[in-house]
């Protein structure tokens, strides 16, 4: 069955290819998302490195002049999704695209297909380092606002965890705007209503955009002025993993003039994790800034610190507690909201599915950190929850099922670079 499951996973790639970049789904994510694109890399890295590469080309080809690669890159207009090209109007590069970034993989992507491949890949990766460099050095400024000590988030699809009670702090401190244009949702034409965000999310997500808007996409003023500012231990943990990542690659790049600046950039990283200690529910956890209020529940990000190489040992220890603890309350590791948090859904988006991306990070920290009875568990549910359900988007945390988008790119991707069976890790 396995040998099965590799083929159907190289032909979801392949079919959702739409001439050198993939959609994580037909129809409902009908364009080239940013995250999705460089966890698809390794999946296509397993049987066609050239399409590997020329996947994080045309990602790239979507970066900002002032440095943002963007969440979304609008090559045409689709009316299976919303909010598309018209709807965000965010031009700050040659293509038009969503005037947010996502969680920054790209450089830790490039270092794992340099570690896997030979002179060729390193010569790819030695194109690409000037625009990865400056879109981390984008977070560094514009996503961090003057006296806090970490990157922030201006919107939760920024994150990436798009529903996740993380994000309800921040919404709680803003109104709908009152100009809100009325608009149709797509979302929920492709999928059941029970899975997706509810209409007020929704419309608070456009309402980041219409400020976004307003401020002709001034990346600082949405940092500072905007409606929404949270801190994401998914965004600071990522990050401080990729400075790093991209610091391995400058050494072997000979880029000794980066090495400094990406210094900095880690000791900043390092530094600023305490930020996201919450000392009553002994987690890193997602952080309102302008009220200093924690969200109250342990979500798939909280267990990231592996993976960034930082936090102190207790600090581990108790996160390694708590996924040992959600393990005895779930059939499925990591669901992506705590089940003793109020908002827990198993089957619902970013509220307590697991998604297989998120699988994969936190496993490869796990086994980093010497921790590996958790990563096994972690790698070999999502490979059960896809030989029992298929190549879902994300999976109900307690039966396995699959939930929402079916022959999913980033699932496949992953099945094929880490969960599967064959492959040897
Ligand atoms: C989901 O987000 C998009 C908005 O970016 C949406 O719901 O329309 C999230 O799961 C996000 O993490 C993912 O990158 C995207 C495409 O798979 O879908």
């Amino acid at each position: 069955m396995p040998l099965d499951l590799d083929q159907q996973a190289r032909d979801i790639l392949k079919e959702n290819d739409r001439g050198g970049y993939t959609v994580p789904t037909a129809r409902l994510y009908p364009y080239q998302w940013n995250w999705d694109s460089a966890f698809v890399a390794l999946g296509f890295a397993t049987f066609d490195r050239a399409r590997a590469w020329q996947e994080l080309d045309l990602l790239l080809e979507g970066q900002w002049r002032d440095g943002m690669i963007p969440h979304i890159i609008f090559r045409r207009d689709d009316p299976d999704y919303f909010p598309g090209p018209s709807v965000w109007q965010a031009e700050g590069g040659n293509l038009p695209s969503g005037g947010i970034s996502q969680p920054p993989v790209l450089a830790s992507v490039i270092l794992e297909l340099v570690q896997t491949g030979d002179a060729a890949d390193l010569e790819r990766a030695e194109v690409m380092f000037d625009a990865v460099l400056k879109w981390h050095r984008w977070f560094h400024t514009a996503r961090t606002p003057k006296g806090c000590p970490v990157v922030c988030t201006v919107h939760p699809w920024e994150t990436g965890r798009d529903n996740c009670p993380d994000w309800e702090l921040g919404f709680d401190r803003m109104e709908v705007d009152p100009d809100l244009e009325p608009y149709t949702r797509m979302d929920t034409v492709h999928a059941d209503v029970s899975e997706r965000p509810s209409k007020l999310q929704y419309d608070k997500y456009v309402t980041i955009i219409q400020f976004g808007r307003k401020v002709g996409w001034d990346q600082t003023r949405l940092t500072n002025e905007g409606p929404f500012l949270m801190a994401d231990p998914g965004i600071h943990f990522i990050l401080l993993r990729a400075d790093r990542d991209l610091r391995v690659l400058a050494q072997r790049l000979g880029r000794d003039d980066a090495i400094r600046e990406l210094d900095d950039f880690i000791a900043k990283g390092v530094k600023g994790t305490d930020y996201l200690w919450n000392a009553d529910l002994n987690a890193f956890c997602a952080r309102d800034v302008r009220s200093g209020v924690f969200s109250q529940g342990f979500s798939s990000a909280s267990a990231l610190p592996f993976y960034a190489g930082v936090g102190t040992p207790e600090q581990l220890e108790h996160t390694a507690q708590h996924l040992v603890r959600i393990g005895g309350k779930v059939d499925f590791l990591v669901p992506s909201w705590d089940p003793d948090a109020d908002g827990f859904e198993p089957q619902r988006y970013w509220c307590g599915p697991v998604w297989p991306q998120m699988n994969n990070i936190i496993s490869k920290g796990l086994a980093e950190q010497g921790q590996d009875a958790l990563a096994q568990r972690v790698r070999s549910d999502l490979a059960r929850a896809i030989e029992t359900s298929g190549f879902f988007e994300c999976f109900n945390s307690r039966t396995g099922a699959g939930c929402i988008g079916t022959n999913f790119s980033w699932t496949a991707a992953m099945w094929l670079a880490w969960a599967s069976p064959n492959r040897k890790n």
